[in-house]
């Protein structure tokens, strides 16, 4: 099933975000060194917060995906004390699934973070992968430097036990290609962005925020943010 990503990875429907035509046109290092905060969606909307890069939802084409408009992914609420975050929902997909993710206008550095973090609370499907995406395993038409087995980023399994808020962390040495795709060094000189994947057969409906990258993740996994709901 992953197979079938490939290079095909955005041909079902995509919205992305307003952004230079020039980072999605070339092949884009900035050599800068990433800021910790990836995104907290606090000035409302779907650029990053340098307002080079933006957020996209993307999916196989078989079944439906919300937001349709990009606009719609920055929704009212989210962690506090902010007052907005990423949302998108999806179900009925029979192929790869769907995506949702953000991509900096030119590919940066992570050197000197060892993981990244986020908040991120689910209705419904409670699987999903973080992928980090890195220019060698971005197809060119994206911006990236693969012109062959592309979209085959650097990936890990996460799971929410139920529906309260989590925070996931991810360290980058727990992320690996599936293999599906040309293999490639993980190059933490040139990360264009970060992906959550919401593969095919379950519905999804989540809400993210607070993506930041860190230099203190000893451990990947996601752990609650609230107590649990107790019996009355
Ligand atoms: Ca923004
Ligand atoms: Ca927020």
């Amino acid at each position: 099933m992953r197979r079938m990503i490939g290079c095909s990875l955005f041909s079902g429907v995509l919205a992305l975000a307003a952004m230079p035509d020039r980072a999605l046109a070339q092949n884009l290092t900035c050599s800068e060194r990433a800021q910790r905060i990836i995104d907290d969606f606090e000035d409302g909307d779907t650029t990053t917060p340098d307002g080079t890069g933006g957020w996209y939802v993307g999916n196989d084409g078989t079944g439906t995906q919300e937001p349709s408009a990009i606009a719609d992914l920055v929704v009212a609420g989210g962690r506090e004390p902010g007052d907005f975050a990423g949302q998108t929902s999806g179900e009925d997909f029979t192929e790869w699934g769907a995506v949702a993710g953000v991509v900096f206008g030119c590919a940066k550095s992570v050197d000197g973070f060892d993981g990244l973090r986020f908040a991120i609370q689910s209705a419904t499907s409670n699987v999903f992968d973080l992928k980090l995406i890195t220019l060698a395993t971005q197809s060119e038409e994206n911006g990236g430097d693969c012109t062959e087995g592309c979209n085959d980023h650097f990936a890990v399994p996460l799971a929410l036990a139920d529906t309260r808020w989590f925070q996931c962390s991810v360290r980058f040495e727990d992320l690996a290609q599936q293999c599906f795709g040309a293999p490639v060094e993980l190059d933490r000189d040139a990360v264009r962005g970060v992906e959550f994947f919401f593969p095919a057969g379950a519905a999804f409906d989540v809400t993210f925020d607070d993506l930041t990258f860190e230099n203190d993740v000893a451990q990947t996994g996601c752990v609650a943010l609230e107590p649990q709901l107790q019996c009355e």
